[in-house]
């Protein structure tokens, strides 16, 4: 019921909305919101309370949640979401749900407690500084045509930060980077069949107000936040609202089968290509320069003897970038 009221004044935008119509569209008496209204307060969401109008939700930069009441009822991503002050990690919490929640689903959360990177890797997840998410997604795709869905991430994230004024890039295949740092990284697991997938889970965690303190000593010189680029405090709803639209934009191609627009986008955008690159691929580190994506989203690179390959997953130094020299 509380989240029920708190989506009826998100969903209301700066107007009040009287405590009778909360009573009356909720079916619980005025005593009964009153209770409800000032849990939520307790919480920590800012709400205003005016004798003969009613409650307003004020600026609440920093709840998440509110952002998904508010967007578009059209929307395919946040059409359902499911919100958790901690976690482990949002991935795993989005596999438990995935079958359970339809197309778009977001698992959001204020911290992570084992967030994962890809390998078995960790995901340093600050409690209330960043973007920790995981999308639900169903596209009626091959598991081949699905290396696609972290480059529509990249080029979401990307997209995202620059209308928010950074100069963001995209270092191939799965991190943001502004400045030569990584500030959002990209994980996506899948499940289903060589030929359909029955859903992926792209995770996406994005460094919003950490202070260089806040990442543990080996991230200092590789990690940066928003908040480390013009040293000011970032409203996380703000990016969060920017990215659920722009990936909104790109997953619609993707599960129309038109995804030339994201290549360019990242092909645009990208920190890797016409870079010296060192890839370590079937154990071996091969050098050369990145030349080109594919339309799958896999990067071509080019030895020293001229000859090119086509790279679909790996661990990719860049030259320039987290102190490759
Ligand atoms: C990634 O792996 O970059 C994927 C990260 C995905 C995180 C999201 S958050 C929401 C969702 N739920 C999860 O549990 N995960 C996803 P990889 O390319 O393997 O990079 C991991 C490496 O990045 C680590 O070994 C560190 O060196 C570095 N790292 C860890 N935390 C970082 C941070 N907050 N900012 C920048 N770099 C970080």
């Amino acid at each position: 019921m509380k989240r029920k009221i708190l989506e009826l004044l998100a969903s209301s935008h700066d107007h009040f909305i009287s405590g009778e119509t909360i009573s009356r569209v909720c079916g619980i008496s005025r005593a009964a919101v009153w209770k409800h209204i000032d849990h939520l307060k307790k919480e920590g969401y800012l709400i205003e309370a005016v004798t003969k109008k009613g409650y307003r939700l004020l600026g609440n930069d920093d709840m998440l949640e509110t952002v998904f009441f508010r967007l578009p009822k059209d929307r395919v991503i946040g059409s359902s979401h499911i919100y958790l002050e901690e976690v482990g990690s949002t991935n795993v919490e989005a596999k438990a749900a995935a079958l359970d929640y339809p197309d778009g689903s977001v698992v959001i959360s204020d911290s992570q407690t084992s967030g994962k990177g890809r390998l078995g890797r960790y995901w340093d997840s600050a409690k209330g500084k960043g973007i920790w998410l995981s999308l639900i997604l169903k596209p009626r795709i091959s598991m081949a045509e699905a290396m696609i869905l972290t480059q529509m991430a990249g080029a979401g994230v990307c997209d995202a930060l620059k209308t928010a004024g950074y100069e963001a890039k995209i270092k191939w295949p799965n991190d943001v980077v502004v400045q030569g740092r990584k500030v959002c990284g990209i994980l996506a697991e899948m499940s289903g069949e060589p030929e359909q997938l029955n859903y992926v889970i792209l995770g996406i965690g994005i460094n919003v107000n950490q202070n260089p303190s806040d990442f543990p000593e080996e991230l200092r010189n590789k990690a940066i936040s928003l908040k480390m680029v013009d040293s000011e405090e970032k409203s996380r709803n703000l990016i969060l609202d920017l990215l659920l639209e722009r990936l909104e934009h790109y997953y619609a191609l993707v599960k129309n089968k038109d995804t030339a627009e994201i290549i360019k986008f990242c092909r645009n955008n990208s920190a890797t290509l016409d870079n010296q690159v060192k890839v370590i691929y079937n154990d071996k580190i091969i050098e050369g320069k990145a030349i080109n994506l594919t339309e799958n989203g896999g990067l071509i690179i080019e030895d020293q003897t001229g000859q090119t390959m086509e790279i679909i997953s790996g661990e990719v130094s860049v030259r320039g970038i987290y102190g490759y020299v």
